[in-house]
């Protein structure tokens, strides 16, 4: 199929899915046409059948606020005509969505161009629902020719908030298990914990839903009984009040602030744990990246994070803000070498029985046949 994705090409869940969506078709034999505003950053250009078509928003001095929506839909349907698109793919509703809509529309008489809207999560629980958002967010979901979910969580909560009626698919998150895989000798710890100490990690985009300050306390009482050491990946308006904290607790020496990092599945097997003690999740994407990669999640017993972790057998879930709760789980895995190992290998076990990329992409290009078929 020739396939037209949208996302943010920052650094957020939804825009990791897509772009690692997008490689995964390329690589099933499928032309995949990125459309958005910057290269996203996990995409290599150089893969065959990738292609890339910038979004310009030009300016005017009457532009308070350059439109950046159209230039996006005239942008999509530019890209549909001269590549005979099959179906463009937004994630994310808003604005993308709607670019769609637009899109479609403007093609309407010449040629079809049905769209699929995938919901991550933010996008239904914080901007839809905002009173500013709610009705077009609603619409947008209406208007698409098939949705989807990545958890049964967020359908679930996208029917209750909206009030749609119209199918919502569920297609789980998925990972590369051949990519993110565990590294058992820990190769490379030593740089960051050169006394041995264990590591733990946190990858996040460092917003408020994900409570990053939290990580540093969890770090604080853990280390009172084990030593270790906190990886900090990512970057986000939290990082500042994560590095006083650490500061304030005089926990500089053992933690390190990555920053924004794009080769994660090099990170991520150096640890031993990774904390989640977000406000919310819909699905939790690098809780499923550190169980591929045998480090077992600790997280908060939120949104769909439950349909990926199973408490107590691949990983611990407690409640939002509990961090003696979660310190004391990560404590527990630091010094209980046979329960780590038991955990580790459940989680890199259903990791790859359940989510995949060969297991999950396939469920896309079903759903990508049904709704062509169906607008057809
Ligand atoms: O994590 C974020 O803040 C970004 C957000 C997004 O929509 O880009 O992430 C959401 O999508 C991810 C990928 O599907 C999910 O793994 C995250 O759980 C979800 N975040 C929230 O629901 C807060």
């Amino acid at each position: 199929m020739n396939v037209g994705i949208t996302c943010y090409p920052t650094y957020g869940g939804s825009g990791i899915v897509a772009t690692e969506l997008g490689m995964e078709l390329a690589g099933r034999g499928h032309e995949v046409h990125f459309i958005s505003y910057a290269n996203p950053i996990r995409l290599d250009p150089g893969i065959p059948r990738i292609h890339y078509h910038e979004v310009e928003v030009s300016t005017y001095p009457l532009f308070q606020y350059p439109p950046y929506s159209l230039a996006l839909a005239a942008r999509m349907a530019d890209v549909a005509e001269s590549y005979n698109l099959d179906l463009l793919h937004v994630h994310y509703a808003i604005p993308h969505s709607i670019s769609a809509l637009l899109a479609q529309q403007m093609l309407a008489p010449r040629r079809r161009l049905p769209f699929v809207t995938t919901l991550h999560g933010t996008d239904i629980t914080l901007v839809g629902s905002d009173a500013t958002y709610f009705p077009i967010t609603k619409f947008s979901i209406e208007r698409s020719n098939g949705v989807s979910s990545i958890s049964e969580w967020l359908r679930k909560e996208t029917v209750d908030v909206f009030g749609v009626s119209n199918e919502i698919r569920v297609i789980p998150n998925f990972v590369n298990c051949d990519l993110y895989h565990p590294d058992n000798e820990k190769t490379g710890a030593a740089a960051y914990a050169p006394a041995g100490e264990k590591l733990l990690i946190h990858l996040s985009n460092f917003r408020p839903v994900k409570r990053v300050t939290d990580c540093i306390r969890i770090l604080a009482e853990v280390r009172k009984n084990a030593p270790a050491h906190l990886l900090m990946a990512g970057d986000g308006p939290d990082r500042g009040a994560a590095e006083h904290l650490a500061h304030e607790l005089r926990l500089d020496r053992h933690v390190t602030f990555l920053g924004k990092q794009n080769h994660v599945e090099r990170l991520i097997p150096l640890a031993h744990v990774a904390l989640l003690p977000s406000e919310l999740e819909s699905f939790g994407l690098a809780a499923l990246e550190a169980m591929a990669c045998g480090v077992v999640p600790v997280s908060t017993n939120v949104g769909g994070v439950p349909e990926l972790i199973t408490h107590g057998e691949d990983g611990f879930l407690e409640a939002v803000g509990d961090i003696e709760g979660q310190a004391a789980r990560v404590a527990s895995l630091l010094s209980d070498d046979s329960l780590h190992y038991r955990m580790s290998k459940a989680g890199r076990w259903n990791a790859a029985a359940r989510f995949c990329s060969d297991r999950i992409i396939p469920q896309y290009e079903k759903y990508y046949e049904d709704v062509v078929n169906a607008a057809g």
